[in-house]
């Protein structure tokens, strides 16, 4: 049976998709929004009782957590992308939890306040408190692609790249905080140009 993703592409079911798509295996989307008209729904709360997207069904095996997912597939499918030694599983574990603490709180907040939120909701003490809380792990981040040749973990780009690059993807609003940091630019147009992250972004219009 084919892998049963919940979620829609202008969801951090994008990191799935993306993920999917990297992998080359078939997955059903099944469309549902977040929030009250979707994930919020009884049906969904039953699969997913966090009320969030994406999650996926993948054989009766229910996951939720987008970048849990994405290590638990490259686990399952393997390749280039998955974790090819222990020391590789732990950086990818550490950059996803990385991710999950250090940049996306920040990243989200930076998003919500500059072009996610309708104008009157954005509050721009958030969006600088955001801004302030992005440079200390961006300052980490461009260390490590410098000291990894342009790649977290392993000299390629893995698991750990595409979750990372989903939260900083969340800093599409406020492009001045990649000042003076090449490297991450540079990680973040080549991992965007991935073939597989052009089919999944353009089921966004992006
Ligand atoms: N940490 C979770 C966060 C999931 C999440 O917050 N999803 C949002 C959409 S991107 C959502 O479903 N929001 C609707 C809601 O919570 O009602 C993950 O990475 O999957």
């Amino acid at each position: 049976m084919a892998l049963k993703l919940y979620g829609i592409p202008r969801s951090r079911g994008i990191r799935n998709i993306w993920m999917a798509y990297e992998l080359g295996i078939d997955f059903e989307l099944i469309e549902v929004a977040p929030g009250a008209t979707g994930s919020r729904k009884p049906e969904y709360m039953a699969i997913n009782p966090n009320g969030h997207v994406p999650f996926i069904d993948d054989d009766g095996l229910i996951l939720w957590e987008s970048l849990a997912i994405n290590l638990y597939l490259a686990r399952k499918h393997g390749g280039p992308l998955a974790p090819q030694t222990l020391g590789e599983e732990g950086q990818a574990m550490a950059w996803t939890a990385w991710t999950l603490t250090e940049l996306e709180p920040h990243a989200a907040q930076a998003l919500y306040h500059t072009v996610m939120y309708p104008e009157p909701e954005r509050d721009p003490a958030k969006a600088a408190a955001a801004i302030a809380g992005v440079a200390a792990p961006l300052d980490v981040l461009e260390a490590a692609l410098v000291k990894g040749g342009g790649w977290l973990v392993g000299g390629r780009f893995t698991v750990a790249d595409l979750n990372a690059f989903g939260a900083a993807f969340y800093l599409r609003g406020t492009p001045q905080v990649f000042e003076g940091k090449p490297a991450i630019k540079a990680w973040m147009a080549a991992c965007r140009a991935r073939p597989a992250a052009a089919r999944a972004f353009a089921l966004r219009g992006d």
